[in-house]
């Protein structure tokens, strides 16, 4: 059985439909600190700065894993440090004691925002310099290595990847440097233009978001003695930027429109990041294999967003 955190957020809310669809609803409890009216059952009402909720919720429900998404994004932690650190470094910090006192296997993912302005940005070695410039970086290598830690002090079986920027159709990202790569397709089909707050040439690593979910139940159903960089996996799919989404675009809406107003917090955090990462290391360990180019992505994209916009 799986206890989710963030179960309301863009990556926490798909999880939990492809969990429940891999090992049943029943399996999966969902927790965040709010729900809507039609978010389905079991769901927990847990906000992880308390331990005790997180406690409380994985002992009602008898868990044996956790799945920590709850956290604040790039764009939101910078404008916050202070909270940021609280919930992102905190909020992991009351969740991996959780699964220490309880021996649950635990997820939580970091990102390419763990990586800083002295990091190689071509083809980003899994083991490089990690100077991130931004409060959701310290968050994120902090977090790498909490989970390390927990990992040799205590056996826990903590696994972790490194997202890149995650494009979604369910539940838009809060906050997020990447959001641009989300709010591209919606524009898209409604204006047939979008004017991105990324500058053009700026590139960064994307990938669709059922590569996301299938590479957490991939990586936690890997075998363990195979696993070297447990926390936390370098993987990618696509080094794109905004011009790239619009050509795939134009192949379905030709007439679109790319306009560009730059944030320069937000291009700040993007140039600080990789342009590619190296996922070679998740390749050899689990088995990683991303399914959905630039091209793939787009037309489903499209059509999801089709599909819900009507
Ligand atoms: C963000 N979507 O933009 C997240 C992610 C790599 C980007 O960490 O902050």
């Amino acid at each position: 059985k799986i206890l989710v955190t963030g179960a309301m957020g863009q990556i926490g809310s798909e999880l939990v439909r492809k969990l429940r669809e891999h090992y049943g609803s029943s399996n999966v409890i969902g927790s965040d600190i709010w729900k809507k009216q039609e978010t389905e059952e079991p769901f927990e009402m847990v906000d992880v700065t308390d331990a005790k909720a997180i406690y409380d919720a994985a002992e009602r429900h008898n868990v044996d894993t956790i799945m920590h998404l709850a956290a604040l994004l790039s764009a939101k932690a910078e404008s916050n440090p202070q909270l940021a650190w609280d919930l992102n470094v905190g909020g992991l910090m009351n969740a991996l004691e959780v699964a220490r006192e309880l021996d649950l296997q635990f997820f939580t993912p970091s990102s390419i925002g763990a990586f800083g302005p002295t990091t190689p940005k071509q083809n980003t070695p899994q083991e490089t310099i990690m100077r991130p410039t931004t409060m959701y970086g310290v968050n994120k290598v902090t977090g790498e290595l909490l989970c390390d830690y927990y990992y040799y002090r205590y056996g826990l079986d903590t696994r972790g990847v490194r997202y890149p920027g995650l494009v979604s159709y369910m539940t838009p990202p809060g906050g997020g440097t990447t959001d641009y790569a989300v709010e591209i397709y919606h524009e898209a089909m409604k204006h047939k233009r979008y004017t991105s707050f990324i500058a053009q040439n700026t590139y960064m690593d994307m990938m669709y978001m059922p590569d996301a979910l299938d590479a957490i139940i991939k990586l936690m159903e890997a075998n363990p003695e195979k696993l070297v960089h447990r926390n936390a996996y370098n993987i990618s799919a696509i080094s794109a930027a905004p011009d790239d989404f619009a050509v795939a675009i134009r192949k379905h809406i030709p007439d679109f429109e790319l306009n560009y107003d730059v944030d320069p917090v937000r291009q700040q955090i993007a140039e600080s990041w990789p342009n590619s990462i190296d996922s070679s290391a998740a390749a050899e360990e689990w088995g990683f294999k991303a399914e959905y180019d630039m091209d793939k992505m787009t037309t489903d994209m499209l059509a999801k967003v089709r599909k819900i916009g009507v």
